[in-house]
């Protein structure tokens, strides 16, 4: 074990919230925002397992062309059930649901959410809706893509009236969650927690939170609408009944587009902490990570035009979103920029979480990249519907988001579980995950920009050579994302029992609670002196008076608040 470990050895105290009560019920009752995210994580993981082999097999059948291991209609259902359950199910909730939960409380000196049974009322509500996507199963399964697009989704088989319904079920848990932690942050912060002293995670969930509830109710509606118009007839995406089909596009990326926000802000909020604690930096430009983060919030909702580009849109509309597109760049950009900046001469610590935090850097700087390239107008009509598109999303969704997820669950694996995960099988793995991304991902914005069609189970021969490629490389990732699974339970059961902040990190779940924290967080409420990265000022955690992570003290500063970054004055 390295020394950094130990020197911030600090002992677990015996009661801890996973073992003050036992019993089933005590979980499906309980209102601690700490084992609601672990029932989240348990839900969420077999969501993804689920989507994940679905993931495979539609690769297994794209390794030659004509049909190899399905027919047509079974891959059509195959990569939309994918889609809708990576998107809907398992990203879209993901990091908030899960890390949030846990994570957002601790880090703002509060012991709990606002509203505990809200929270608990959500995830409820998520499975209410994961129900119904079973139920789409057997109803005979959907065909439409992740997307829904009228006229096709009025029509087609009986499933897609329970996933809309699914879709629009879960949408609440989602609206809930942003509620509660747009609450939290506002109204249960810690003494001395201002707002310039909350840690970059939280300001990720704080912006996602905004979008979550200014924009789940607008594809809620649009379920409801699809779903009147094929159980009653009325009209209103059939010409036939005098609607208009491109009105559902309109809909569908109003919400959709924003929701890539959902699924892409937390991760950012995660990429600071991991940048910030494996660098020993105060964290560079602090404000401008924090503010970049609600301006793409704000400018997430002015660009959903570019889904659209050749469904018949006016060409000045086409033009504005492409321009309005560009500008997203520039608070990734200024993102990207400055965690770069925090690594700069700072003192880097290469364990698993950072591994992955520089994945992210790399695999997300071309995700955002292509994503500049299919939002200009000409080039887009020639991408559009191409694997260079589905090169693209993933590239951010996952490249991205659950590239920083498992980040995140590294970083904070030992305070959530108490124990320490192996570190060399946990460096292959990130390394396994890396390598088949690529060789997954990159051959498809290849094969896209040759032409290769999205959403085809059959294709020319000139492409064999690249979706095998493909292919093999989903087998890599595959092999690497077992291995987290495989090692992450054996932690549980006989890893090292971790000390209280394994990582010298400065933020408060790591200096004053215990790993696993205590029922209610912190037996005292903390009194918050200095800024989260003020590594400087952290005596607690590099060699102070070893009181580090009893649970015990509050943040002990030997000087006032440093100039980091600007006093607050109130609210922002
Ligand atoms: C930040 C996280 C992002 C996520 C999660 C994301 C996700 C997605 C998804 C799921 C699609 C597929 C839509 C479909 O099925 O048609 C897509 C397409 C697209 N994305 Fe992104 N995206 C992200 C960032 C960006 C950025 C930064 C840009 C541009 C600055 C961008 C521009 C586009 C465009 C123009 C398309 C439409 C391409 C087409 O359909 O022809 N995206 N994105
Ligand atoms: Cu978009």
């Amino acid at each position: 074990m390295d020394k950094a470990v130990q020197a911030a050895g600090a002992h677990a105290s015996d009661v801890n919230y996973l073992n003050h009560e036992t019993g089933l019920w005590s979980w499906l009752s309980t209102k601690d925002h700490k084992r609601i995210g672990i029932m989240y994580a348990i839900s969420l993981a077999l969501v993804f397992l689920i989507a994940g082999i679905l993931a495979l097999l539609v690769r297994a059948e794209l390794i030659g062309p004509g049909q190899t291991i399905m027919d047509a209609q079974t891959y059509n259902e195959a990569f939309t059930m994918h889609g809708i359950l990576m998107v809907f199910l398992f990203l879209v909730p993901s990091i908030p649901a899960i890390l949030g939960n846990f994570v957002l409380p601790i880090q703002l000196g509060a012991k709990d959410v606002a509203f505990p049974k809200l929270n608990l009322a959500s995830w409820y509500v998520y499975m209410v809706g994961a129900v119904f996507t079973m139920l789409a199963l057997v109803y005979g399964g959907v065909d439409t893509g992740w997307t829904f697009y009228t006229p096709y989704s009025a029509s087609t088989g009986g499933g897609v009236l329970w996933m809309t319904a699914a879709i629009f079920v879960t949408g609440f848990a989602s609206i809930f969650t942003g509620i509660n932690f747009i609450v939290t942050i506002h109204k249960m912060r810690a003494p001395g927690m201002t707002w310039n002293r909350l840690p970059l995670f939280v300001w990720g969930m704080y912006a996602t939170s905004i979008v979550q509830v200014l924009a789940t109710p607008v594809i809620g509606i649009t379920m409801i609408l699809l779903i009147l118009e094929r159980t009653l007839g009325i009209g209103i995406f059939d010409p036939a009944l005098g609607g208009d089909p491109v009105l559902f596009q309109h809909f569908f990326w109003f919400y959709s587009h924003p929701a890539v926000y959902i699924m892409i802000l937390p991760a950012f909020g995660i990429l600071s902490e991991l940048i910030a604690t494996f660098s020993r930096q105060r964290i560079f430009g602090y404000r401008a990570i924090a503010l970049s983060s609600v301006a793409i919030a704000m400018l997430g909702f002015l660009v959903w035009g570019h889904h659209m580009f050749v469904s018949g849109q006016s060409a000045v509309a086409a033009i504005v979103f492409s321009l309005i597109t560009y500008l997203i760049g520039i608070p990734s950009g200024i993102k990207v920029f400055n965690w770069v900046g925090t690594m700069y001469k700072g003192s880097i610590w290469l364990q698993t979480p950072m591994l992955y935090a520089l994945s992210f850097l790399f695999l997300f700087t071309i995700g955002g990249f292509t994503g500049i390239m299919v939002g200009v107008l000409a080039v887009d009509v020639h991408l559009h519907d191409t694997y260079y598109v589905v090169g693209h999303f993933h590239y951010v969704m996952m490249g991205g988001s659950v590239i920083a997820l498992l980040g995140g669950m590294h970083y904070w694996w030992p305070k959530i579980t108490g124990r320490m995960y192996n570190e060399t099988l946990a460096k292959i793995a990130a390394v396994l995950i890396f390598v088949g991304f690529n060789v997954t991902f990159f051959t498809q914005l290849v094969m896209g920009a040759q032409g290769m069609p999205r959403r085809y189970y059959d294709y020319v021969d000139k492409f064999t050579q690249l979706h095998q490629i493909s292919t093999v490389g989903s087998w890599i990732l595959a092999a690497g994302l077992f291995l987290v699974l495989g090692y992450g339970i054996w932690s549980l059961f006989n890893g090292e029992k971790a000390p209280a902040n394994p990582w010298g990190a400065a933020t408060l779940e790591w200096t004053n609670v215990s790993s696993p924290p205590d029922p209610h967080n912190f037996k005292r409420t903390p009194l918050v002196t200095r800024g989260p990265y003020d590594f400087h000022l952290a005596d607690e955690v590099f060699g102070g008076d070893g009181s580090a992570g009893d649970g015990s003290g509050d943040v002990r500063m030997p000087e006032p608040a440093p100039a980091a970054p600007e006093p607050a004055d109130g609210d922002k």
